[in-house]
C-alpha cells in the first residue's frame, strides 16, 4: 500500500522534472544560472570543481605593504559562468572599513571613490583590480602589513556567494600608476 502512495509522487516530481526542461532555451538558462549561483562559495571548494576552475576566482591577489591607516587589495577576478557577478562588498580582518573603489578624474587630478554597483565581472570574462584602477579600498588599518604577509579576504556578491582568498602583501611603489592614498584627503573617507 506504501508504494502505491509513494509510487505517483515520485511519478509527479518526474514529470514537473520534465515540464521545466521542456520550457525553452530561456527557462533552462534561468535554472543553470540558478544552479550555478551557489558554487561561487569560495575557491577552496575547489577539489571537485571542474578543469575550468570555480565559480568566481581570483587571481594573485595581493595587498599593498603599510605601516597603518589605508591600504588596498588588487587582483583579477575571473567569472567561469556564463552569468554576470557583481561583487557587492568586501571584509576583512584587516580593516574594519572595507569599499570597493574605482578612480576617476576630477578636474584633472586622479581620485578614488567607491564604485557604484561594485564590481562587475561580465559572464566568462575578468575584472582586473590594479593601482589606478578599481580596487578593494582598506581604511583604518592598524597592523603593518609586511612583504609576503598573508591577508584573509572575503568578497560577497549581489546574490549572496561569497569569495573568500588570500591576498600577499607587496611593496609598490605608486608613482607612475595613480596610486595616491593621499588623494582620499578631503573626501569622504575617514
Ligand atoms: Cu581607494
Amino acid at each position: 500500500m506504501i508504494t502505491r502512495r509513494v509510487l505517483p509522487a515520485g511519478l509527479l516530481a518526474v514529470l514537473a522534472t520534465v515540464a521545466v526542461s521542456a520550457c525553452g532555451g530561456q527557462a533552462t538558462e534561468q535554472a543553470g544560472q540558478k544552479a550555478a549561483a551557489p558554487g561561487a562559495t569560495s575557491t577552496s571548494a575547489a577539489p571537485s570543481a571542474p578543469a575550468e576552475g570555480p565559480p568566481l576566482a581570483i587571481t594573485d591577489p595581493w595587498v599593498k605593504t603599510t605601516k597603518k591607516g589605508m591600504t588596498a587589495a588588487f587582483g583579477t577576478l575571473v567569472n567561469n559562468t556564463d552569468v554576470e557577478m557583481v561583487v557587492v562588498s568586501g571584509r576583512s580582518p584587516l580593516s574594519p572599513r572595507i569599499e570597493l573603489h574605482e578612480v576617476v578624474g576630477d578636474n584633472g587630478k586622479m581620485v578614488m571613490r567607491p564604485k557604484g554597483g561594485g564590481f562587475v565581472i561580465p559572464a566568462r570574462g575578468t575584472h582586473r583590480l590594479q593601482p589606478g584602477g578599481d580596487h578593494i579600498m582598506l581604511m583604518g588599518v592598524t597592523k603593518e602589513v609586511k612583504p609576503g604577509a598573508q591577508i584573509d579576504f572575503t568578497l560577497t556578491l549581489k546574490g549572496g556567494e561569497t569569495l573568500e582568498f588570500t591576498a600577499v602583501g607587496k611593496d609598490f611603489a605608486g608613482g607612475k600608476e595613480n596610486y595616491q592614498p593621499d588623494a582620499h584627503t578631503g573626501k569622504d573617507h575617514g
